[in-house]
């Protein structure tokens, strides 16, 4: 049980603090000028005692467990600021959540790129998530939980810095079930709702099932059919920018077999290039390696021009009216009429 808040009073004389009784009989006593509980407040609070209570809402919005933001959350988190939002998209194992893992786990370190962390609304979910993505008591190998289809889509928050420039991001992630789905059967692309928040999608593309025997054919198909399932039913808006992002370089580094692993990818990166290159939207093609465990002296690639290119706002739009250069007078109407 917290304590009665004791009364304080400046003027010595006064015993109010004991006795509940003003000296000059204010009533109530918080009306005497000389009462105050300033002090108290600048006094060391101690251990709150209801830590275990539950979360105080602002805005409706769940803050304090530091959760994922969900899908009708996201709406007005969006509001607060200028804020970039990013949707990841790639089939089940493609590596969405192990690429968030390890922006977290990055800059847990210091800074990624030009930015360094400032803060997250999500920190918990982060930091769960690199922990079951690292985490290798039980296992032989890290590894990340699957996304469960059951599980509901989720927008990942990070508040960065780069200079004196704060930005926003917000990335979502959602089960790779969904947008195999989505590409089977084009009536749920609609439920992809994070589609229209986006100002750029990207599109993880496995380079190990890229490049291996058996999947190969199959997934180099589905990979341009899902992207072509999105821009068809125009669930993607223009402004958006669209990127490839190669993930598990370190998968395919060093294995050769005969064949030319990264001349294949490089030649699929051309035909992306010449299919969705030419579109109305952004679209640009890069590598990265967000766990490099088949190959460690690899590291970490291209996460920090990533994350440079995420939360690097693009120049802001003057909305203001251009100034007009040679205004017509009203007395000019005059010399129309007189002519
Ligand atoms: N070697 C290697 N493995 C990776 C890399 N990125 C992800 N993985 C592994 O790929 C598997 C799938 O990764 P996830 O991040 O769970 O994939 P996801 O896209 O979130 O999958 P869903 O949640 O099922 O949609 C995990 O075992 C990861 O450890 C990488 O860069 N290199
Ligand atoms: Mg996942």
């Amino acid at each position: 049980m917290m304590e009665a808040q004791v009364p304080v009073c400046s003027n010595p004389g006064c015993d109010v603090a004991q006795t509940g009784i003003c000296k000059r009989s204010f009533d109530p006593i918080e009306t005497c000028p000389d009462f105050t509980v300033a002090e108290i407040e600048d006094l060391d609070p101690g251990i709150d005692e209801q830590t275990d209570a539950p979360a105080a809402a602002h805005d409706g919005i769940w803050l304090q467990p530091n959760g994922l933001i969900t899908e009708d959350q996201i709406t007005q988190f969006r509001n607060r600021c200028r804020m970039r939002t990013i949707v990841l998209i790639g089939e089940q194992r493609a590596g969405k959540t192990t690429l968030l893992s390890a922006i977290y786990g990055l800059l847990c370190k210091g800074p990624l790129g030009g930015h360094s962390f400032v803060s997250s609304r999500t920190l918990r979910a982060f930091a769960e998530r690199n922990h079951l993505a690292l985490v290798s008591s039980k296992r032989d190998v890290p590894t990340t939980p699957r996304t469960s289809r059951a599980d509901p889509l989720g927008f990942f928050h990070l508040r960065l810095k780069a200079g004196d420039e704060v930005s926003d991001v917000v990335i979502s992630d959602r089960s790779g079930e969904a947008f195999e789905a989505a590409r089977t059967n084009t009536s749920l692309v609609d439920r992809l709702t994070e589609l229209a928040l986006a100002d750029r999608i990207c599109f993880l593309l496995d380079a190990a099932r890229l490049t291996k025997l058996e999947t190969r054919a199959t997934y180099r198909r589905t990979f341009k059919q899902l992207i072509r399932a999105l821009l068809d039913n125009n669930a993607v808006p223009s402004a958006t920018k669209i990127e490839i992002l190669i993930t598990k370089l370190d998968r395919i580094s060093g294995k050769k077999d005969g064949r030319d692993l990264e001349a294949e990818i490089t030649a699929y990166e051309q035909e992306l290039g010449q299919e969705f290159g030419k579109g109305s939207h952004d679209f640009s093609i890069y590598k990265v390696c967000a766990l490099p465990r088949a190959n460690v002296d690899l590291g970490f690639i291209g996460l920090a021009e990533m994350i440079d290119r995420w939360a690097t706002p693009d120049g802001y739009v003057d909305i203001n009216p251009p100034p007009v250069t040679r205004p017509l007078r009203q007395i000019d109407h005059l010399v129309k009429i007189w002519s």
